[in-house]
């Protein structure tokens, strides 16, 4: 199969965070979304949301959306388990970090990464929406070492793409000790070093 995905973006590391943990080969394709590559007519006509990442299959079939694709790639493993409640709770988990995370945490990240602002710049709302993702991470990792369960599922490793990059994004782990210990727990179930 193959990933197209561009390596700056959190949503399509996951990708490859649950790839290389289960042993699944995959071709990865480098896709430049700031120089336009996810807008070409081929690109679109495998997502036509223009956006990374895609996985393609060996017969031609495509798919979208990051925590979708890593939901098909973790079928059958203990990262999306077979218990009906758990992954009820890893989809709980799933959503919200599209919903409540992501639009913050990395959009946060975007702008001062790859568009030059300073954190001054950042806008206000989506500061205060990441600072309260982060403290409910905080508080739940400090009930238990993982986010669904007694093990690294799916859940972890999509919250774990842009949470491990939240520094970049001006916002700061160093009084959110929990997710700081779950962050380096994470990188080395991943074989991050
Ligand atoms: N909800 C989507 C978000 C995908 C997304 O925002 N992709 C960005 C990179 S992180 C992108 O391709 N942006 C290019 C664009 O929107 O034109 C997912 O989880 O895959």
């Amino acid at each position: 199969m193959e990933f197209y995905g561009d390596s700056i973006s959190g949503n399509c590391l996951k990708l490859r965070y649950t790839a290389d943990l289960l042993g699944i080969p995959y071709t990865w394709c480098e896709t430049d979304l700031l120089a336009g590559e996810t807008r070409t007519p081929a690109f679109l006509r495998m997502n036509p949301a223009g956006q990374v990442p895609v996985m393609k299959l060996d017969d031609g079939r495509c798919l979208a959306q990051s925590n979708a694709i890593i939901t098909y790639l973790a079928e059958g493993s203990a990262l999306f388990p077979d218990d009906r409640y758990q992954r009820a709770l890893i989809s709980q988990w799933l959503y919200w970090e599209q919903y409540s995370h992501e639009p913050y945490v990395a959009v946060c990240r975007f702008h001062m990464k790859y568009l030059g602002r300073s954190a001054s710049e950042r806008e206000s709302w989506r500061v205060e929406k990441g600072e309260a993702a982060l403290d409910l991470m905080e508080a739940s990792l400090q009930a238990g070492d993982w986010l669904a369960g007694d093990e690294m599922t799916l859940a972890d490793i999509s919250l774990f793409a842009y949470t491990s990059l939240c520094h970049e994004g001006g916002f700061s782990l160093s009084n959110r000790r929990a997710i700081s210990h779950w962050v380096a727990r994470c990188q080395r179930r991943l074989g991050l070093g």
